[in-house]
């Protein structure tokens, strides 16, 4: 063959990704590749394993119908070695390629595999940027340099100007750059969030769904029912009903919650933003434009926006320019086993168990689910990073280091000292109860603040306040906790120590879940 290999990852399912943007269908070769290195890194939950080797064969497929020669190596593969950089290998024997091109991963462990591909392969192999994002890696570099990253907000107006995204000349649309004081209120009763669009598998998603079953059926999660979209056309559709029936109704119940709706007003497009199906400019201008057209109100686009806009973008660029180093720090120096509960989902606190059972039975969770009560607890009882950011990495369908990391271990565990976000978003259980039904009916009363009746977040985070006191006492965003914990009764203050200490023992008692960090199995084939 005297063309190129171009070797297209399970997250970079693009026609228009940098790797395939010259191709010539009469010389190169897409190479695609179900590897076990991948789909055992960590033991990821089933959806989320089918939903990538779906899409990735019906990308094949589609790449194959425009008249490209794909060479697509499928995990029962008897010659599978599992490995990119080993499926690599046995491809350029096969092809004898002039090049190797590539697209920059979305994950370091993946990017240092890459760097040594030239040595190992003696022939040119290109690392192309990949342009789907807004902002290159090398362009968050300067801006850091340039002090323009240090806080997410000012990132966003930088980003809203350099993408013309709603402004409205050299000002922001509507006089103001962020509506976020319009978008946290709770779902009052009568507001029903609408039916969710989902997909029935078809012939190819049912074959891999076996597969699962067969190799995976260990792994945490439900397979079925199995609703994503795995194609272009399907992830097109989702955003369309997104756009039509949530968008409206996104910014006002942004930060809501409710017992058993699992979904609300969001998006759900995550995983098609994060494997490829859908990009990032194409889902802004669909917000935008329902916003010029009167069918979404400002509150709900620009808030929709700023997630994608501002803090997708953001967290990425934090990712490349903070590690490795960035994932070794402890900031509040947390050690604390993950409890087996996080597995099971068994727990009296109701908000944790609807939280961990939306995730078992969808791979998703929405963001203040993620942050305010796993999270929250996470860093309240002061869970150990490795551990939860594992957790996190494995449960949830849109889940790539990149994305995971800086919000696990900056944004929740604030293990990064303030990096992504200035202050740890620690709350109380009076925060749940405000934003969510999940308090009626829980075995713990918000109310009660010590005691075993007490809501265990209540006691955790001022356990979390003094435990934290000489590091986070001087952060000006945490003075008012810190005012209130100096003005309190030294009895109060043991009273609950004690309660804290009382729950933690019990929660620590035989109850950890953690079994290290799961390798890839290769001992039995794959
Ligand atoms: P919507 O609420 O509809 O938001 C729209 C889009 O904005 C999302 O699809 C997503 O692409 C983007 N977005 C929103 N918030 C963030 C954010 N904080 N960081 C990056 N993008 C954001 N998102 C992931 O894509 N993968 C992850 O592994 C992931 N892990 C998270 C872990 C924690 C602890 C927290 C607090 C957040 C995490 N997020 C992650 C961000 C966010 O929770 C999800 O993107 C969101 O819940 C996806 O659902 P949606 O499409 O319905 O989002
Ligand atoms: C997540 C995942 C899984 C489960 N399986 C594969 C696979 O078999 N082949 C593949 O190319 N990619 C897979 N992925 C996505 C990769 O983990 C992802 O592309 C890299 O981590 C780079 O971000
Ligand atoms: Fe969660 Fe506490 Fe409310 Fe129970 S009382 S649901 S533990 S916040």
């Amino acid at each position: 063959m005297s063309g190129r290999l171009r070797f297209v990852l399970g997250d970079q399912l693009t026609r228009a990704l940098s790797s395939l943007s010259d191709l010539d269908p009469d010389r190169d070769v897409v190479l695609m590749v179900e590897v076990a290195e991948e789909t055992r890194y960590v033991r990821h939950h089933k959806q989320k394993i089918a939903f990538l080797l779906s899409a990735m064969r019906h990308f094949a497929k589609d790449l194959t119908a425009q008249g490209i020669r794909v060479d697509y190596v499928t995990l029962d593969d008897p010659n599978n070695t599992h490995s990119f950089t080993g499926e690599l290998a046995r491809a350029i024997a096969r092809h004898t390629p002039d090049m190797v091109v590539v697209t920059e991963p979305g994950e370091w462990r993946v990017w240092q595999m890459m760097q040594d591909w030239r040595t190992a392969f003696a022939l040119p192999v290109e690392i192309r940027d990949d342009d789907r994002f807004f902002c290159t890696r090398d362009d968050f570099a300067r801006m850091t340099a340039a002090r323009k990253t240090t806080k997410m907000e000012y990132f966003y107006r930088e980003m809203r100007r350099r993408t013309t995204i709603l402004m409205a000349g050299a000002a922001p649309e509507g006089g103001q750059w962020n509506f976020d004081r319009d978008n946290r209120k709770s779902l009052p009763r009568g507001v029903v969030p609408p039916p969710r669009r989902r997909f029935a598998p078809d012939d190819i998603t049912r074959a891999v769904m076996t597969l699962v079953e067969a190799r995976f059926g260990d792994h945490f999660g439900d397979l079925q029912p199995f609703g994503w979209a795995v194609t272009r056309t399907d992830a097109l559709a989702a955003l369309d009903h997104f756009i039509t029936d949530c968008l409206p109704g996104f910014g006002d119940y942004q930060d809501a919650m409710k017992t058993g709706e699992d979904f609300l007003f969001h998006g759900l497009i995550s995983p098609y933003l994060n494997c490829g199906l859908l990009t990032a400019p194409e889902v802004c201008a669909r917000a935008e434009a329902a916003y010029h057209a009167g069918n979404a109100p400002l509150n709900a686009v620009e808030g929709f926006v700023r997630q994608i806009l501002g803090w997708r973008e953001f967290v990425r660029g934090i990712y490349w320019t903070e590690m490795p180093g960035y994932a070794q720090t402890n900031h509040l120096d947390a050690g604390r086993d993950l409890p087996a509960f996080y597995w099971t989902g068994q727990t009296s606190m109701r908000c944790m168990a609807d939280c961990i059972g939306t995730t078992r039975r969808n791979a998703y969770a929405h963001h203040i689910q993620r942050l305010m009560v796993t999270g929250n607890y996470a860093l309240l009882t002061g869970i150990a990073p490795a551990q939860i950011e594992e957790w996190y990495l494995a449960v949830y369908i849109d889940a790539f280091d990149w994305v995971e990391l800086p919000n696990v271990h900056g944004m929740v565990l604030h293990a990064d000292g303030g990096r992504t976000g200035s202050k740890p978003y620690a709350a109380s259980g009076a925060y749940i109860d405000r934003m969510s039904d999940y308090c009626t009916g829980c075995a713990y009363d918000p109310k009660l603040k010590i005691g075993p009746k007490a809501c265990p977040f209540n006691y955790l985070y001022w356990n979390f306040m003094i435990g934290n006191e000489a590091v986070l006492a001087r952060n000006p965003r945490m003075a008012m906790s810190y005012r209130t914990l100096q003005r309190m009764d030294p009895a109060r203050r043991a009273d609950i120590l004690r309660s804290a200490a009382d729950f933690l023992a019990q929660q620590d008692e035989g109850q950890s879940a953690y079994n290290g960090p799961q390798q890839p199995r290769l001992d039995n084939g794959w």
